[in-house]
């Protein structure tokens, strides 16, 4: 596939409801989305990165820059076979793994078009639903939690993560268990702690849940082993793990036991399949991450969650979780057994709606 042209939208979507994690509160989600020209084809990404760097060090802002002054440059008129071509390529740019992936993605979505396969065929995916969860940020109080919690349930989602942070994480997650003894229950702290305050957590070890999340920094693995060896419930990291070295050395370390794959975080769905490889073969359970995609990400989240190593449920929830209205023509629900269908289509299999595109749109502007 020769790219011609890519033009980048920088969108800001208003949330159905704010969404409070450990790094931050907002109503709206921002991302970049790529448009991207060849073979009188249109290829779709998404760029996760937010407008903030509470989750990670990209933001809106350097993705476009980094996009605009030298992926885009770095691509435009080139011919690519597969992603790892294109990422050959852009290996000239250190880091920014957020900004390569978006135009990962919009390569994948363009190959499948040509070659007329859906994203699930070409990674491999065996399913053709994926379970789902949801992922509940942190709310004003106790009661206002569970509430938020028996909502989703009614709802069909059979798995529930919840957001922690210091001072708001024993007490929130002992309730929950006592309401819902069965629940597959799953906490995230998004780096909140350090290994001085992580002792804060141990009684989490007692509520029999599915998981801990990325209780300390990023940069922590070593830290984050020796958490692991104090607690019976499974480590499993999210910020940490960039790349599938990054994912073989935490194993071998023993800092996780279980790992949280967003391709968006990782540099792009090769990098998503490399860590899914990896893990299959060490029988070490992934599932796949959210970043409050669109349509267009969700679709990619939905066609990588079906390889046969997802065995956890994803942060992948229905579009009116997040969204009133979506970019894309197509709506994800629930299906009443807590999953949802992945894409068949070519490509991402979703077509986008260039009038919410606009509507949503800060700043759009084309690269040649
Ligand atoms: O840490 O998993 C996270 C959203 C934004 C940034 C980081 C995270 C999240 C979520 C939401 O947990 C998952 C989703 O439903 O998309
Ligand atoms: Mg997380």
């Amino acid at each position: 596939m020769k790219i011609e042209r890519i033009v980048l939208y920088h969108l800001s979507m208003p949330l159905v409801s704010p969404f409070e994690t450990s790094f931050g509160r907002s109503e709206a989600r921002e991302c970049v989305l790529l448009e991207t020209f060849a073979d009188g084809l249109v290829g779709w990404g998404e760029c996760v990165a937010d407008r903030d760097p509470g989750y990670a060090y990209e933001t809106t802002g350097t993705a476009w820059h980094i996009l605009k002054e030298f992926l885009a440059p770095a691509v435009l008129g080139e011919d690519f076979a597969d992603a790892t071509a294109l990422q050959a390529r852009l290996s000239a740019v250190r880091g920014h793994p957020m900004a390569k992936a978006g135009l990962e993605m919009a390569l994948w979505d363009l190959l499948g078009k040509a070659q007329g396969r859906s994203l699930r065929q070409m990674l491999g995916g065996v399913r053709e639903r994926v379970e789902v969860g949801v992922s509940v940020g942190i709310q004003e109080d106790v009661p206002a939690l569970l509430r938020a919690v028996e909502d989703y349930l009614a709802q069909g989602y059979q798995r529930i993560k919840i957001k922690i942070k210091p001072g708001r994480d024993v007490a929130e997650t002992a309730a929950l268990r006592k309401e819902f003894p069965h629940l597959r229950l799953q906490v995230d702290a998004n780096s909140a702690y350090t290994i001085e305050t992580v002792g804060a957590l141990q009684p989490l070890d007692d509520l029999n849940l599915l998981l801990i999340e990325q209780p300390l920094n990023e940069d922590d693995l070593w830290d984050h082993r020796l958490v692991q060896q104090r607690m019976r419930t499974p480590i499993c990291l999210d910020e940490s793990i960039l790349s599938a070295r990054h994912a073989r050395q935490a194993l071998e370390m023993g800092a996780c036991r279980i790992i949280n794959i967003k391709a968006g975080r990782m540099g792009g769905l090769s990098q998503g399949l490399a860590v899914h490889d990896l893990c299959q073969a060490q029988n070490v359970p992934v599932w796949c991450g959210g970043m409050l995609e669109t349509g267009v990400g969700r679709a990619s989240n939905l066609a990588l969650a079906s390889l046969p190593g997802f065995t956890l449920p994803g942060d992948i929830s229905a579009s009116a979780r997040y969204y009133h209205e979506d970019i894309t023509n197509e709506i994800f629900t629930l299906n009443p057994d807590s999953t949802i269908d992945v894409p068949e289509g070519p490509g991402l299999g979703v077509t986008v709606n260039r009038e919410a595109l606009e509507r949503y749109s800060l700043r759009r502007e084309e690269i040649r």
